[in-house]
């Protein structure tokens, strides 16, 4: 129903923003087990009701997330030059936020060019083989949210949302897959338990159709994340707990293969009990997990963050963890913003 629909594109939006915000301020870090006690205590805190620390900020993964959201609401019929000259915006206004080091050429050279051609700035990157870091991944999920009826719609929007920054191969399918992991958990009932196994075999199902030799050269590019998604359904079904072992297998770099499926292992992972994670709420021990294997800890836990609030929905949300972010109120207003709009068109 409706209700529910509307708790879940909060949830999904709000979940993006406190991982992004929460997991920050740990980018880069090893995880010891130390780190693990400190991550625990520092969540307590910030649900405490009596807790008063400085707001975190949050990085790129928000600000570009916002822009894709003003985009839809702003322009519904999707103008994807409208939204590269929100992101080039977004970043000339504020450029601290922490966005990868190359990725800024790019908007540099879309504003250069008066974007007149958004695809070729991107294109050219990296000697031409364009990026595969996680930048297109990251701000996925208002498209996943407005096109939540339309899967092919979305699969499309994704890739052109994408390759405005990201042209490989990898930046456009670890994309087009956080899209449909977070679309998986906008149909899923927050009372049910998740059958992880079947939400992964969906994927693979899915990433069968993406992954294929699309341009018909009779090259095989391989099907990396096919092969990521089974190594998810590997652990999750041996139970192996060692983070070690688990960024050996799914990695948490600023890669999209190595973040987009560690991402989604998190958060089916986190709807059981983990060793030394306690708290009873899924959401956050989603966000918790996520930030607990180190590495690119704010786009990984907000990629966990926004599945987690998708199926959930926000009610599931701390009210106090969330107040501790920059911005919550704003996130919340442009879910309600972008549900408006689907509602004016009746969900069509
Ligand atoms: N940038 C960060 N965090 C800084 C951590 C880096 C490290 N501490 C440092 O000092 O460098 N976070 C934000 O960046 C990620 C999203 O990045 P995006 O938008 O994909 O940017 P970019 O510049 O396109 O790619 C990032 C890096 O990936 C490597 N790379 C990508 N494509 C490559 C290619 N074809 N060949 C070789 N390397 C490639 C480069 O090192 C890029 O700089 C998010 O984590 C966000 O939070
Ligand atoms: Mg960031
Ligand atoms: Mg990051
Ligand atoms: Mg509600």
């Amino acid at each position: 129903d409706n209700i529910l629909l509307k708790s879940k594109f909060r949830g999904c939006l709000l979940g993006s923003l406190i991982g992004d915000c929460f997991g920050a301020p740990f980018e880069g870090d090893i995880m010891t087990s130390g780190g693990k006690v400190v991550l625990q205590k520092y969540f307590d805190k910030l649900e405490g009701a009596a807790f008063k620390g400085p707001i975190k900020t949050y990085t790129d993964d928000t600000a570009m997330t916002k822009c894709v959201a003003k985009s839809l609401t702003d322009k519904p019929a999707v103008d994807f030059k409208f939204m590269a000259r929100l992101f080039v915006k977004e970043y000339f206004s504020e450029p601290r936020r922490g966005y990868g080091k190359n990725v800024v050429d790019v908007f540099a050279k879309l504003r250069s060019n008066k974007f007149d051609d958004i695809y070729k700035p991107a294109n050219e990157q990296f000697a031409g083989m364009g990026s595969f870091g996680n930048g297109g991944a990251m701000r996925v999920s208002p498209l996943a949210l407005y096109f939540h009826n339309n899967y092919q719609g979305m699969i499309s929007a994704v890739s052109n949302a994408t390759r405005i920054t990201h042209t490989h191969k990898n930046a456009i399918n670890g994309a087009v897959l956080q899209s449909m992991a977070v679309q998986q958990c906008l149909k899923l009932d927050p009372a049910d338990k998740i059958d992880a196994q079947k939400f992964v075999n969906n994927l693979i199902e899915k990433m069968r159709m993406i992954e294929v030799d699309d341009e018909g050269l009779n090259i095989d590019n391989g099907t990396p994340y096919k092969e990521k998604l089974v190594d998810i359904q590997k652990l999750l079904d041996s139970g192996n707990d060692d983070t070690e072992e688990i960024i050996r297998i799914l990695g948490n770099d600023i890669f999209a293969l190595h973040s987009v499926p560690t991402a989604i292992f998190c958060f089916l992972r986190a709807q059981t009990p983990i060793p030394r994670i306690t708290t009873d709420n899924r959401f956050r021990r989603s966000i918790q997990y996520a930030i607990s294997l180190g590495g690119d800890t704010d786009t990984i836990a907000s990629m966990t963050g926004s599945m987690a609030g998708a199926f959930l929905g926000d009610d599931y949300i701390n009210k106090h963890l969330l107040r501790h972010c920059e911005f919550q109120k704003g996130m919340s207003e442009m879910a309600d913003n972008l549900f408006a709009v689907l509602e004016d068109t009746n969900f069509t």
